[in-house]
């Protein structure tokens, strides 16, 4: 006789707080809502460049990001809103970002989407594939020298995983045993490029072995595994026991960036992708658990909704940077620490 015949999902055998559960949730709705409404916002032409949008993917962000430290550093790649997000970055300085003005934390220097924040340990990616696994790792490494336990973390797609500086810096990490975790989105494609013609190996993951890391790959729109297995790591990374690559399973539903109709793909590819959406999916866990209910989910929606609402306004009433203002903040003294500190 089965323990549980109705196959109603078990709090013991998920196996974390209720408050971590709900908290993981809320943050992969609030991303959904915010990705969403900056789409937005660009296809109406209220920001310049484009916008790359990261629905489908949420999990994949919260997941790992979610109980990080202040002092632990993450190192986004362009479609990690929901990092920022849940790293605590201020909601007003994401949306800063994207409209490239003033108040934007680079002062709108970067292309939108390259969200940093120093504040809350978020390195300001640059265009070039991978750049922030480099930075991150030299982070992880600056952190073992001071002998601190903060970790790591850089995120990136499959497609940056073919780059020479992925694997000069995997390679490096492994050698050693730095605190780092390295969490690949495999969304199926890299632009119009299909994971199937980037790499002959039969998992990405298995791609760090060759550096002496661990690879584990899993379903990266489960919001709960990816959290878990990413805390395993974490928790490994700070016990000095060295990085570790964790690659999602998942999909991106639009376009590589706004500018593009994605008409490489089919629709049933996305249609079947749909079905696992990783926003639905914990909302149907919560509900089940008793966690969570529709009148719920909609104060939570409608407030986040204002909150977006009073961010836009404030981003559409800044200026712009003055010229001479991009000159600053190109070099850092003390990110994440000073020399004369170790
Ligand atoms: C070194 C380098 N090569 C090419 C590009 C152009 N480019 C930007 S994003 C991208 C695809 C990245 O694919 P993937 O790493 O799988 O991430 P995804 O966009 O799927 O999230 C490419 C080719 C770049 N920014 N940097
Ligand atoms: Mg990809």
């Amino acid at each position: 006789m089965p323990s549980n015949p109705l196959n109603k999902p078990d709090i013991k055998e998920i196996g974390l707080p209720e408050e971590t559960i709900v908290g993981l949730y809320t943050c992969v709705l609030k991303t959904r809502l915010l990705d969403e409404r900056l789409r937005k916002l660009f296809r109406q032409g209220r920001y310049a460049g484009t916008y790359f949008s990261a629905v489908g993917q949420e999990a994949t962000t919260v997941g790992p990001t979610y109980g990080l430290r202040d002092s632990d550093i993450i190192g986004p790649s362009h479609r990690e809103i929901g990092a920022s997000l849940t790293k605590g970055v201020p909601l007003v300085k994401i949306v800063a970002q994207v409209y490239a003005r003033r108040n934007s934390p680079d002062k709108g220097k970067s292309h939108p989407c390259h969200y940093g924040y120093k504040d809350k340990g978020v390195i300001t990616p640059a265009s070039t594939l991978a750049g922030q696994t480099m930075l991150a790792t030299g982070c992880a490494m600056a952190f073992k020298l001071m002998k601190k336990d903060n970790v790591a973390v850089a995120f990136f797609g499959e497609g940056s995983t073919s780059s020479g500086g992925w694997h000069e810096t995997l390679n490096y990490a492994g050698v050693h045993k730095l605190p780092v975790v390295y969490i690949c989105q495999n969304n199926l494609w890299a632009e119009s490029v299909p994971a199937s013609l980037q790499s002959g190996v039969e998992k990405y993951s298995d791609r760090a072995k060759a550096y002496g890391i661990p690879g584990i790959t899993i379903d990266g729109n489960d919001v709960i595994l990816v959290h878990k297995t990413a805390a395993e790591a974490i928790k490994r990374a700070r016990a000095g026991e060295g990085p570790t690559m964790i690659e999602c399973l998942t999909y991106r539903w639009y376009g590589h960036s706004e500018i593009d109709p994605a008409d490489y793909r089919k629709s049933s590819e996305l249609e079947e992708w749909k079905k696992k959406d990783p926003l639905t999916r914990a909302e149907k866990l919560l509900l089940e658990l008793g966690l969570l209910t529709l009148d719920k989910r909609e104060a939570i929606a409608e407030e986040f909704t204002q909150e977006i609402d009073a961010a836009v306004a404030e981003c559409e009433k800044e200026p712009y940077a003055e010229p001479e203002e991009a000159y600053v903040d190109v070099y850092s003294e003390n990110f994440p620490v000073r020399r004369d500190e170790y």
